[in-house]
């Protein structure tokens, strides 16, 4: 399958919030220069199209998307581009949820935590980001139509990643929500339902809330339970969708610690309930911090289940597009991504 991907996605480096100090994030443009070089090898790397503002627009609010855009230019010219910008107040409960005039107030109240940054190359790196995982979807839409004999599929090589980015909000890393943007490309282009699968290790709250009341797209994500792990305040079971989405979401929690045979269990549901959805297409996040040796997480799958469970997402037998998210054990990633890459295709 063809890698979708650009060097211009290395330019941004974030700071993050942890333990008390600013320190540049774990989500490093390492991590995509690894997995490119790794892919080089054996695909072809594709060039991602233009930005496509419109679409973005489709999957985030307008003076959400202008913000993210500006934002990184009203900061230098207040002086203050020393540092990267940061909000440090939230709407949260209790409080207003009005936009403010001033650009400290809304960095507040267009992200939801202090774990990431706005930086001079943070718009276009996520601006190619999100046009990578639209050129991977144009790619599976054009030979769905084409009527190939095998079901199609694509890599977007997304970083920043996205699946935390809210319709008008940032956080964990993500600015743009690049799988809700390929799956509104799916859709555009006459796929009837898609199913969005989320393997990442933390819930993909950014996803669920843009497609929460939708019934044409189907959420369904398996990740460390929210009690226990970020983003803490969404994810949970009982969080089913809304309005016409009532049963479109499917959240699967697991305990901190999981191992890879209860993870594969998950797995079989996960897939069994998107089967039952009959989707025409799928989106699989695709996050490999559920890695022994991750970082920031805690589940315990070895290298060697990454290929297995590639195979099993081809049991689906659907035009897939997988986008790039997590996965912070910058020696181990490459493994991980090129054998779940290398399991789907020897099986698709
Ligand atoms: C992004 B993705 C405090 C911890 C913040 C943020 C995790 C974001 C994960 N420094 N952790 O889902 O892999
Ligand atoms: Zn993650």
């Amino acid at each position: 399958m063809d890698v979708v991907y650009s060097p211009s996605q290395t330019l941004h480096h974030a700071l993050e919030l942890d333990g008390g100090q600013l320190v540049l994030s774990w989500e490093s443009p390492i991590r995509a220069v690894r997995i490119a070089e790794r892919l080089a090898d054996s695909h072809a790397i594709v060039e991602p199209d233009r930005f496509d503002r419109e679409l973005a627009e489709q999957i985030h609010d307008r003076d959400y998307v202008e913000f993210l855009r500006t934002c990184w230019d009203r900061w230098v010219a207040e002086g203050r581009g020393a540092t990267q910008a940061m909000g440090f107040t939230w709407p949260a409960t209790g409080l207003r949820d009005v936009r403010p005039d001033s650009l400290d107030g809304q960095l507040g109240y267009y992200s939801f935590a202090a774990d990431c940054s706005v930086g001079p190359d943070t718009w276009n790196s996520a601006a190619v980001s999100a046009a990578a995982a639209h050129t991977a979807a144009r790619l599976v839409a054009e030979r769905t139509e084409r009527r190939s004999d095998q079901s199609p599929a694509a890599f977007a090589l997304c970083r920043p990643p996205g699946h935390h980015a809210g319709p008008r909000q940032f956080g964990g890393y993500c600015y743009l929500n690049n799988a809700a943007i390929a799956a509104q490309a799916l859709r555009n282009r006459g796929l009837g339902r898609v199913a969005v699968l989320d393997i990442d290790y933390h819930h993909g709250n950014g996803t669920q809330s843009i497609f929460y009341r939708r019934a044409d797209v189907a959420f369904c994500s398996i990740h460390a339970d929210p009690l226990q792990e970020y983003p803490y305040f969404a994810g949970f079971a009982d969080e089913t969708g809304e309005d016409d989405g009532v049963g479109h979401t499917l959240n699967l929690p697991l305990p901190l610690g999981t191992g890879p045979s209860e993870w594969m269990a998950t797995l079989d549901r996960a897939l069994g309930w998107v089967r039952d959805h009959e989707p025409e297409a799928l989106v699989v996040s695709v996050g490999v911090d559920t890695f022994e040796n991750d970082p920031i997480s805690t589940f315990k799958l070895p290298t060697a289940v990454y290929p297995t469970i590639g195979t099993r997402l081809t049991s689906l037998d659907l035009p897939t597009v997988l986008v790039m998210e997590g996965g912070y054990a910058t020696e181990e990633l490459a493994d991980n991504v090129a054998g779940l890459l290398q399991g789907f295709e020897s099986f698709g």
